[in-house]
Formats: structure tokens, sequence, C-alpha cells
């Protein structure tokens, strides 16, 4: 046996709870402690009882002996799942000798309610209050009893609002749950295995519920977006041992009461007054006599389904790494990181003692609390003790963004045990792993990832501090391939394309943010700007970049194929919307953020345009639509055509002459050979007449490094990446950043902060160069050829004045490793690991390319363009070479 199973996954989860996908895919990740290990067969067993599964009996599927190496998005062929089904599996596999694996550990996804008619419960909520322009959250709660004999215990739950639901006193929903839809369209519903958390005899369920995106304010556009109060939903199904059913719902019966939070709004803030705090409310003997009826919902039109995307929790607490008392008596905390979530509180005081504790990102000169760049956002919190000892408090249903913590009106002395901060963002494995010799180069890629924590939440954000927080589809796309290097992205991304399907214009235009929250018709910001807000370029080609993103990183096939109309649509309409195939404008933000250079927004617009056009061609390709593929192929070669004779010189130069006119040109494939030296040429002497700095902004930064390196001027790249005047990425580090800015200028040694009215300092669109820091410096890529790193690329690019690069990155074979070092004397050694069933193209730059030690697991060796070439199968790896002179990076095109 060579080959062992270390782990199930069920469309991309461990142990999934409430699926909607009637066939969801199935993988697994393989190990073997010899090279060159590959899967030849498996056999999938997936059975509705564990006792069943344990005796190999595949009584909802049995895959046979299959003779394939797919252990990635192997669909599920058995028997139609019903509603609620149980659904337990393995696999066993054999290698490419014929010899069989041992079963995998057991796996198991449930099934969630599939027909609208299952859902039997009634929407819950409570009466508003007459006078109050923010309403308490309700508590609802229901005691019931189980019988002796329970086997299973299922609650399905959800809100339009968010909820916390408590079993028997136990909290077991994550926060902000049901997560953010366009819940005129869709609400996520939660599935919850109980069966643990009930006792024979009585039993309370109750959850609190917030107002969320749905009742309170999003962003700028205010209150009650979605609706004005919040509703809860909850099914609980009891499976007793001799075959009966029960069910709990919420309806009539259950009982409602306000309690201890005032008021709770994700970008108000919240109250909260521990002396209303009902004690013992979700355990079963609690009397709820003096509760109310809850209103009860006639009903919701949307769709109640499953939730693809992974639970919102808190990761990380960090604890303060300074306080200062200030004159007026306050306590600020600097938690040394601006992180997202919210602050834990501990005091001990009177009863009625209010502690206000404030939320910020940045100090002001005298060290108070920057408050300006919020805009309408309140990050505060307002504790009213109870005065019983010691008391901890958190909030409920907001969030902030912060590195420092102002404690107003403490009973006594805070000390640091007193304050932590939870981070809290949707809990994506971390899959990527980077470390250099250049500690600065190391805390970017920090900050990188802290941008994405603190802005990934249900929705990928623009920042997570002002009254804003929207899913704006521009930056998602340049992030996406960054964010999916450094967690899996898989699940949080395929929700996301569900959300810019759902707000896709009949025209077929994407928007500009996802989900749709009555943006395009915000009058403030369409009428007074006179922008019809979608189909901006480079934001709504999210639409297209997105789904072609995860068909890269994760192998996914099934998003190309229900994306399919919709992205045909989009293309479509830029096509209707195009004169002579270039686009006279639609590119309002255009190159966001840029400085000193202005790109000509019918560039931009034209160049994005041939960019989608390009992916939807070879998007059709993966799917075999060879006529599309063709179609769509040729509009490229059309359009880039009609770029050239609308924008590109004789001389070379494109119209707009700035960075991103000829970065975007030469990512896409624009121009023809002589055109691209010429592009090549302009762009590198813009960079040094600017003293090797960039003017970029978010469309174009993503592909700074990228169409440098590819075009061989590494050196540049290297260049900019380690430049630290103004503007660069180390400009903001060597002034002590801990995050990625939402501009290049947020604060200047000379300019102080920028404009407050749109200043955020966490904010991922600039970090998009952490993509280059994994496909080129330390050279872990995708192959579209075979996606999902089935089959990896291993480049690495050394340059600058790095020694070492190592870099990790997780597929869905197994982890990738590259690492690679420099030694005084020129030698150059590179590490790979390839994970079983996967291999990868090694391309070891400098003279002599050897591999170190035996030669099994290689299966080829060639030169190709002046540089070594291995084709490797799984396993570790040494090779060495010599990169004396410096020029090991040139030319690696
Ligand atoms: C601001 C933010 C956001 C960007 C839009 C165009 O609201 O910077 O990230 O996408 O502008």
């Amino acid at each position: 046996m060579t080959l062992s199973i270390a782990s199930c996954t069920t469309e991309y989860a461990d142990r999934p709870l409430g699926l909607d996908v009637r066939k969801p895919r199935l993988g697994w990740k393989l190990v073997s402690g010899e090279r060159g290990a590959v899967q030849s067969a498996y056999r999938v067993v997936v059975a509705s009882s564990r006792e069943a599964l344990d005796r190999d009996e595949g009584d909802l599927w049995d895959s046979g002996i299959v003779a394939s190496r797919q252990s990635v998005n192997v669909v599920y062929e058995g028997i139609a799942l019903a509603s609620g089904q149980e659904c337990h599996w393995k696999v066993c596999v054999r290698d490419g000798k014929g010899r069989a694996s041992d079963w995998s550990e057991p796996a198991l996804w449930t099934m969630g309610l599939l027909e609208r008619g299952d859902w039997k419960a009634k929407w819950i909520g409570r009466k508003k209050e007459a006078g109050l322009e923010f309403q308490p959250c309700p508590y609802v709660r229901k005691a019931f009893k189980v019988r002796s004999g329970l086997r299973r215990a299922t609650a399905y739950a959800t809100a339009l609002g968010l909820y916390d639901l408590r079993v028997n006193g136990e909290r077991v929903s994550p926060p902000f749950a049901p997560g953010w839809t366009d819940y005129n369209v869709r609400v996520q519903t939660q599935a919850y295995d109980l069966t643990g958390l009930l006792q024979e005899g009585g039993n309370a369920l109750g959850a609190v519920v917030g107002d969320g995106w749905y009742a309170g304010t999003v962003g700028f556009l205010g209150r009650h977006v979605y609706g004005e109060r919040p509703f809860f939903l909850l099914q609980l199904h009891l499976e007793y041992e001799d075959g009966s059913f029960e069910r709990v719902c919420t309806d009539e019966s259950w009982r409602t009461a306000k309690g201890p939070i005032v008021y709770s709004d994700m970008i108000k803030g919240e109250a909260y007054d521990a002396r209303l705090e009902w004690e013992d409310w979700a355990l079963p003997g609690f009397d709820d006599l003096a509760w109310e009826t809850p209103d009860v919902r006639p009903g919701y039109n949307g769709l109640l389904t499953g939730t693809p995307e992974p639970p919102i929790r808190v990761t990380e607490t960090l604890r303060p790494v300074s306080v200062r008392r200030t004159d007026s008596g306050t306590y600020i905390f600097d938690m040394g990181q601006n992180m997202v979530g919210w602050t834990r509180l501990r005091a001990r005081g009177p009863r009625g003692a209010k502690v206000t504790v404030s939320h910020a990102e940045m100090l002001r000169p005298d060290g108070s609390l920057y408050l300006d760049n919020l805009r309408e956002a309140v990050q505060q919190e307002h504790y009213t003790l109870r005065g019983e000892g010691e008391e901890t408090y958190e909030p409920s249903f907001t969030f902030h963004g912060f590195r420092y913590v102002e404690v107003i009106g403490y009973p006594g002395e805070p000390g640091p045990d007193d304050i932590a901060g939870q981070v809290v963002h949707s809990d994506m494995p971390v899959s990527g792993k980077l470390e250099t010799s250049n500690p600065m180069i190391d805390k970017l890629y920090a900050n990188i990832t802290w941008g994405q924590r603190g802005n990934f939440l249900s929705v990928p954000t623009d920042c997570p501090q002002r009254d804003e927080r929207l899913g704006w589809t521009g930056d998602a796309q340049i992030f996406a391939r960054t964010a999916s290097y450094n967690m899996d992205a898989s699940r949080f991304f395929n929700k996301y394309v569900i959300d810019m399907i759902d707000c896709q214009q009949p025209s077929g235009a994407f928007t500009d943010v996802a989900p749709d929250a009555g943006w395009i018709r915000h009058k403030n910001w369409n009428t007074r700007l006179n922008w019809y807000a979608p189909d901006n370029s480079g934001w709504g080609d999210a639409g297209v970049i997105i789904p072609w993103t995860l068909y890269l990183m994760y192998g996914d096939v099934r998003v190309l194929e229900s994306n399919y109309g919709a992205m045909v649509r989009w293309v479509e309409y830029l096509r209707s919307t195009t004169d002579g195939l270039v686009r006279p404008g639609y590119a309002n933000y255009a190159d966001w953020l840029s400085i000193g250079a202005d790109t000509p927004n019918e560039v931009l617009a034209t160049a994005y345009f041939a960019y989608g056009t390009k992916l939807l061609a070879s998007i059709a390709g993966v799917l075999g639509k060879r006529e599309d593929e063709a179609v769509y192929g040729e509009l490229f070669g059309r359009i880039a055509e009609a770029f050239r004779s609308a924008f590109v010189g004789e001389d070379g130069r494109i119209f707009g002459d700035t960075q991103t006119v000829y970065v975007l040109a030469l990512q896409f494939g624009l121009l023809t050979e002589e055109q691209r030296a010429a592009a090549v040429g302009r762009l590198v002497a813009d960079i040094e007449s600017r003293g090797n700095r960039l003017s970029t902004g978010f469309l174009g930064v993503g592909y700074l490094l990228p169409s440098l390196t590819d075009n061989g001027r590494l050196d540049v790249a290297y260049r900019l990446l380690l430049q630290e005047e103004f503007p660069s990425w180390m400009y903001s580090i060597k002034h002590g950043a801990t995050t990625i800015w939402e501009r290049w200028d947020g604060w200047t040694e000379n300019g102080g902060f920028q404009t407050p009215s749109m200043n955020s300092f966490n904010h991922y669109s600039l970090g998009s160069v952490g993509e280059w820091m994994y496909r080129y410096m330390a050279g872990i890529e995708a192959d579209p050829s075979a996606p999902g790193f089935e089959r990896a690329v291993i480049r690495p690019r050394p340059g600058g004045d790095l020694k070492r690069v190592a870099a990790e990155y997780e597929t869905p074979y197994g982890t990738v490793a590259s690492a690679w070092s420099v030694g005084a004397d020129g030698s150059f050694r590179l590490q790979v690991s390839v994970p079983a069933n996967a291999s990868a193209v090694v391309h070891v730059p400098g003279a002599n390319p050897r591999l170190s030690g035996a030669a099994d697991g290689v299966e080829a060796f060639g030169v190709e363009a002046g540089a070594a070439r291995f084709l490797i199968g799984s396993g570790d790896y040494v090779f060495e070479s010599a990169v004396d002179g410096g020029d090991y990076g040139a030319g690696s095109a």
C-alpha cells in the first residue's frame, strides 16, 4: 500500500450540513511515502447510515471501482437525495501499480430542506416599539419536550436579519448568520446537528434576533434596505429510534420579549444594558409568562437556500500591546494591529455605571482617536453594568475596523486583561504560507492577509470601518487570485458569484457592488454624480474573472457551467453598448485611486472588454463549446485590433501613456510583437522617470509586476516591490502600517491624512501584489490545462536583494511547496514538494541546472526558452544551479 487518504471534503467543506446541491462534489487528499504516487482508481461508497457505511453498503451510491485519476470534484452520482438526508461516505483508491489503500476515515454531509413545502415554520418577530429610532433586539424562545429514544435532532434556521441561536442555553450559531445575500432574492439557511445537546424531557430553544443587513444600516445606503424589522425562522426535526418524527417550528406558540440589547446596528454600534438581562432565558425551566406572543410575518417570496459560504467566526483574540491614560481620564489601548471584529470588555463596578468603548484605526497627532474617516459610522458600544461582580461583554450584531480602543467611563483603572480584540471574518482555512529573507516583504505579506481577514465577511467588502462596507466587484476581481493563495476561498467566492448573478441587470450588465442593496437605484449616488452604476469596466468584469479564478485555483468546472449564460450575457451586453468595438467610456472609476496618472476611460473599457471576451472564449473551450470558443476567440481578435487602431500610435505609445495602459495592453494580449517591445520600453521609462515608482490604481496594480516579469523586466518589478519612497507598498510599512491602505497617500509625511471622506486604512485592493509574490517570486503557478494544481507550474524568479523565499500552498491535492535560496557564491538551490496524485513542471533558472539526488519521480527533462524544465511527479525534490552574474531573472518569460 503506497497511498493513504488524508482528508475528505464535500463541496469544498469538511462535513457540511444542510446542503442544497443535489449532486455534491467529493474530494480527497492522498499521501504517499513514494515519489510519483498516483491514483489509478477509486471507489466511493455513500450510505444513509453510519452502520451501513461500516458494512461497506452504499445504499445511496456505490461508484464501484472506477479507473480514474480524479480525486477532486468527483460528482455524486447516486440515487436522488431527499431533504434532511444523512450521507455518510468513504473512499478507497488504488495506486499506479494497482495496490489498494485502506478506506478513508468516514466523512459526512447532510442535505437541507430542499422543497419550499418542507418549511412548516413561520417567520416570527416582535412588533415595533413606537417612538424609538433604533429597536431593541427581540429575544424569542420555546420550551419543548423530547421523548426517550431520540435518534437524531437537526435544526434548520435562518433570519431576515441576524440570529444568535441557543439550545438549552448553549450558543450554536456562528456570528452574523445567515450571512448577507440580496434578501429580495434569497436568504441562506443553516443546519445544526443538535442530537448531543438535547435531553430526554424538557428542553428549550432561544434566539436573539438582530437587524443586520436586512433591517439595519447598510453602508451609506441607509436603514431598512430590505425590510423594516427582523424575523426569525426555525424548524427542529426530531427523529426517534422507533421511526417516529416530530417538528418544533417557530410560530405563535413561541414567546418573545426585548432584552438587554437596546440596539445593535452593523454601522451604528450597540448599546447593552446588563440590568435588563433575563437570567437563564434560554433554559427549559425559565418562566416566560411575562413574555409576549411573537408577531408572525405572512411569508417570504425569496428563495430559502443552503449556505455555500464558510461560517463567520472569531478566529483569534488579540491582547493590547499598550495602554495610555488620557488627560480626560479615558484609556486608549493599542491592539498592535489594525483588525476587524469587536472588543471583549471586562469590568466590575456599581449597577448602572456606563462604559463606552470607542474604536478607531489611527490616532491624531495629539494622540486622540482619529474618527474623521468613519463618515456616518459609529464604532462604539455603550455598556451599562449589572453591578454584581465581574462582568464580561461582547456586542452581538455589529463589528468595527480598529487598532485603537478608547475606554470611557470605566469604573477604576482597566488593565490589559480587561480588553481583548476579537478578530472576526469568514473563516476560510489558511492555505498559503510565505516567508523571505527580507522582513519588509514578510510584513507586506502579513498586511495583505490582514486586509483579507478584515474585509472578507460574508461578502468581500471595501472597508470595515466607515459607513460603506460594500461588496465592490472591482476590488474583488483584482484581489481574487491573491485571496485564493492566502486562504481557501473556494466556498466564499462560489457564494459571491451567486450574489453577482442575483443582481445582474436584465441588460446583462454586472453591477459595481453585490449583493445589491438598492445601490443601482440609490439617488445620492446616481443622480448626484450622474453615474449609472452597472457595467463599470474592471468592476462588472468580476462576473467572468472570478469564476475563471475558481476554475484555475480549484479546478471548479461547475461554476463555469452554471454561470456560463450570465457570462455570455455580460459580454454580449458589452458588445451591444460598444461603438465599432471600442468602448466609449463605461469606466467611471477609471483606474481607481491611481496616483499622478489618469488612464483614459475608453482605453480601460476597451481593454477589459477584450479581456472578458478572451476569458469567455477559454471558458467555452473548457466546457467543450467549440462554436462559442471560436466566436469569442475571433471577437477578442477584433477587439484587440480595434484597440490597436484606436489607441496605439506608430511609435508604440498607447493613448494616455500611463503605466496602466501599458500594463493592461501587455497582460491582456492586445499588442503585436513589435508593439509589445515598445510598450515595455514606455512602461519602464515611465517607472524610471518617477524614480522607480508606480502610479497604478486598483486596476493597474494587480498586473504591474506580472507584466514586467513576463516581459523580461523582473529587475524593475523587484525595484518597485522594494521601493520605500512614496508612493509604494513599503512606504506605508515604513510608517507603521499593519494592513493595506485604500490609497497610496492615505497618510503622507507632507500631507498628513488624505480626505476623511474616503480614507480606509484597511482595504485589500492594492494588496493584489500578493498574487505576484506567489506566482512569480516563489513561482507557484496554476496551469489552465490541468487546473486546481493537478499539474502545478513551479517557476521561481529570484531577484532583488532576496537570498531566500519559501512558500507553501495548500491545493485541493495537498501541499505544493517551493523554497529557494541563493548562496554567497551564486549557487541556487530549489526545494519543491508536490502532493500525491499531482505533478509539476519545474523551471530551474540559472546555469547548469540539475536535480540533486535520485531521479525517481522525474518523468521528463528538457530545455525550453533557455530554461531547464523538469516534469516531476509527487514527492520532495532538490534542484541546483548557478545564478551568478545576477541576470538569472532576466529573460524569464
Ligand atoms: C470606493 C472604494 C471601493 C471602490 C469604489 C469605486 O467606494 O474605494 O473600494 O471599489 O470606491
